[in-house]
């Protein structure tokens, strides 16, 4: 047996259950057949054996008090995966779904999306089972003091350094900054996306959603092409939808969906943006809602944005969302591009099926970085004690993720595997952080 499927069959017996974890190896360790068997150092080294086991896992309970004096319990997870080049970095999930498989794909994820940003940050995710819908913001601050009084004990602005996710924004960061400060004392950047007062970085808010739309800007410049009159399918309604659309929307592009777990929204027209930030960001309500603001357009129940005709797809809501039936919808109906906002949110089979048709198909793990960039230079804001404009920053976030772009296309060439962006943002990816696991021995 070769040495990638060697240590992914040992990956799958040793955390049986963890499907998305299974998922997301297999995706990575796949492109990564080629490099390894030009560098045997790396299987002498028992290089991805390492790599794929998580340097420290970390499962706690989370109590909290409801409105009701109700006792509830609640699980919370910290994967720090590996640290070779930077501190662990990754985000928090709040989401019912969360389970010790889902934080290891994410996490494993964040180690190459890291790396691919050319800064010095390491992997990492969090999370927990609670589910911050519907409840108060009493609950949501109990719930996140909770989990804080916990978690800070293993996090630090040059040990760990969390940040937002599903279910995580600005609210929930705020408590829980709160809560390490007043437990530790400390004033320190051991968190990002936090409020602009109290040490955030102006433009992390929408630096997901502006960074794919950047990396996108870039893959159609390289082909002579640009975002104006595109029509554009947009998934999710949550942070980085939101920005992918403001920042599409300023480029040229229609965009005519949005959604959440309930349904999805068609405007013709194009998204009003102004009313969706009113129904997500102020109101915390529903997508259903749009309609009051928007009566010309139409909610549909369910999945079902992808039957939608665009030119290009940005899914930006979860994982497993674009399933095979889904890519060949979007393929008949003329798109030609699509880019991941989420992390996985496209299935193997729909992956495939794009490869296949001569889509061009951006994985989360290069298209989705500009917000963990961010979140590295707010760190660096934090260390010198000081802010940069809005300018400065989203400059410096456009010029990342051009440069991953670039990086990703020059290396898929390289193997001779040009326009595929998942082998290029595996390969290079893979090759920063095995370079430097190589530097520092066997730990
Ligand atoms: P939010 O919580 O702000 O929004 C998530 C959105 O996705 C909501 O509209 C939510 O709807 C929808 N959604 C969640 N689960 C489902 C589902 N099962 N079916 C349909 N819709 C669903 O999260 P973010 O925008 O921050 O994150 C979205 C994706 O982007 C995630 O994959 C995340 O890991 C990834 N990501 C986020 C980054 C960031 O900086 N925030 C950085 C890089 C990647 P509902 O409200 O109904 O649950
Ligand atoms: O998936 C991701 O890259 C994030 N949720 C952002 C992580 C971060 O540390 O900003």
């Amino acid at each position: 047996m070769s040495y990638v499927k060697d240590v992914l069959a040992q990956l799958v017996s040793r955390n049986p259950g963890e499907k998305e974890f299974h998922q997301a190896a297999e995706e990575v360790l796949d492109s990564l057949a080629v490099i390894t068997e030009k560098n045997p150092q790396f299987q002498k080294a028992g290089l991805l054996e390492r790599l794929v086991e998580p340097e420290r896992q970390i499962m706690f309970r989370v109590p909290w008090v409801d409105d009701n004096g109700n006792v509830q319990v609640n699980r919370g997870f910290r994967v720090q995966f590996n640290n070779a080049i930077g501190p662990y970095k990754g985000g928090i999930r709040f989401h019912p779904s969360v389970n010790l498989g889902i934080i290891k794909f994410l996490g494993f994820e964040q180690i190459f999306k890291n790396s691919l940003t050319g800064l010095p940050i390491g992997g990492g995710k969090g999370g927990s089972d609670f589910d911050p819908k519907g409840k108060s913001d009493r609950e949501v601050m109990a719930f996140c003091q909770s989990f804080m009084t916990e978690l800070c004990k293993y996090i630090g602005a040059d040990v760990d350094v969390p940040a937002g996710d599903i279910g995580v924004g600005g609210r929930e960061i705020g408590y829980m900054y709160g809560q390490y400060k007043r437990i530790t004392g400390l004033y320190e950047g051991f968190l990002t996306g936090k409020g602009i007062p109290y040490g955030g970085s102006l433009a992390r808010t929408e630096a997901t959603g502006y960074g794919l739309v950047y990396f996108v800007e870039a893959m159609l410049e390289r082909r002579g092409d640009s975002f104006k009159d595109k029509t554009v399918v947009v998934s999710g309604s949550g942070n980085v939808a939101i920005y992918a659309i403001e920042k599409a929307q300023q480029l040229g592009a229609k965009v005519v969906t949005a959604c959440d777990s309930t349904g999805y929204i068609y405007d013709k027209d194009g998204i009003d943006l102004a009313a969706l930030k009113e129904i997500k960001e102020v109101k915390r309500g529903r997508i259903k809602e749009y309609v009051q603001y928007r009566p010309n357009a139409e909610y549909h129940d369910g999945v079902g944005v992808w039957s939608v005709p665009c030119d290009i797809a940005l899914p930006c809501a979860t994982q497993n969302e674009l399933c095979g039936e889904d890519a060949k919808m979007l393929v008949k109906n003329g798109c030609k591009l699509v880019a991941e906002g989420a992390n996985m949110p496209s299935t193997p089979e729909a992956v495939a099926y794009f490869q296949e048709n001569g889509i061009l198909f951006a994985p989360g793990k290069a298209a989705n970085a500009g917000g963990v960039a961010t979140s590295a230079l707010e760190m660096s804001q934090n260390s010198m004690r000081l802010h940069w404009t809005f300018e400065e920053v989203d400059a410096k976030l456009k010029g990342i993720m051009r440069n991953i772009e670039a990086t990703t296309s020059e290396v898929s060439k390289e193997y001779g595997m040009e326009n595929n962006y998942v082998f290029g943002a595996n390969a290079a990816g893979f090759l920063k952080v095995a370079n430097a696991m190589m530097a520092q021995g066997i730990v």
